[in-house]
């Protein structure tokens, strides 16, 4: 369907996965979203499930509200680095200490993009922002920050991946990634996060080709795909 997203943003490939998932589970009938603020505001028009939008960062403090009142319900935040890394950066990892059941979907596209494509806590070194015009200055910044990795050291984490959806094969294993974790959630074993490497063509002054090339040979590097933490599954 058509979406309010810029061509070649991601945001949109990512819902329809997250839905997909959603629906081969059988729980679209008890899922609830959580919405962060940023340029997928507007999510709840795209899923056919309860949702709520949060405040600028606060969307695991609202999931944690919603699942300890409705505990048999399928709850997911869905944040932008942004909202998750900046503001919000408190809200993901106490969430994730006290092991809250809720899922994560972490869209990482290394500047705010919604507001006009200012540095985030993840752009990278060197990144040309509207707020770092010169490019991200080391000195000044500091490095980007890893959130799976750094997520990944808390006992609460009980599934941390990176994926990402530049072509078919990552796709598929971004859908198995974001399947796994609401499985884990179904089977209350803690907190879970996907984090997906995602474009911002129209921040990054580049075309939806151009952007996808840059996610592959920038974004990837630095922040590498895969499994951080995952649970001995149980076998069925
Ligand atoms: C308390 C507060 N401060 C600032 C804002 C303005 N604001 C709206 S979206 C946004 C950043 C969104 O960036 P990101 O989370 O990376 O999402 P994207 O748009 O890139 O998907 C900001 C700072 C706000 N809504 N609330
Ligand atoms: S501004 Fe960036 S993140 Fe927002 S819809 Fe456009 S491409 Fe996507």
């Amino acid at each position: 369907m058509a979406t309010h997203y810029c061509p070649g943003c991601h945001h949109g490939i990512i819902h329809r996965l997250v839905a997909e998932v959603i629906d081969e589970l059988g729980v679209r009938d008890k899922a609830i979203g959580v919405a962060s603020v940023g340029c997928s505001v507007l999510a709840y028009e795209y899923f056919t499930i309860d949702m709520f939008q949060a405040a600028h960062g606060r969307a695991p403090a609202v999931a944690t509200g919603i699942k300890r009142v409705h505990s048999d319900a399928t709850v997911f935040t869905y944040q932008g680095d942004g909202d998750l890394a900046a503001i919000g950066c408190g809200e993901i990892v106490h969430a994730a200490a006290r092991g809250e059941k809720i899922t994560t979907i972490f869209v990482n596209n290394a500047i705010y993009g919604m507001t006009g494509g200012q540095m985030a806590p993840t752009t990278l070194v060197n990144q040309v922002t509207t707020t770092s015009p010169y490019g991200r200055n080391l000195e000044n910044s500091g490095m980007p920050i890893r959130i799976s990795e750094m997520l990944s050291t808390i006992d609460g984490a009980k599934f941390i991946a990176r994926v990402a959806v530049n072509n078919p094969t990552n796709m598929s294993k971004a859908k198995q990634a974001i399947k796994r974790a609401f499985e884990i959630q179904l089977r209350g074993e803690g907190f879970t996060m996907v984090e997906i490497l995602s474009t911002c063509p129209t921040n990054w002054g580049k075309s939806p080709v151009e952007a996808a090339t840059w996610l592959e040979e920038n974004l990837i590097p630095y922040y590498p795909l895969g499994i951080f933490k995952a649970p001995e599954e149980v076998v069925k």
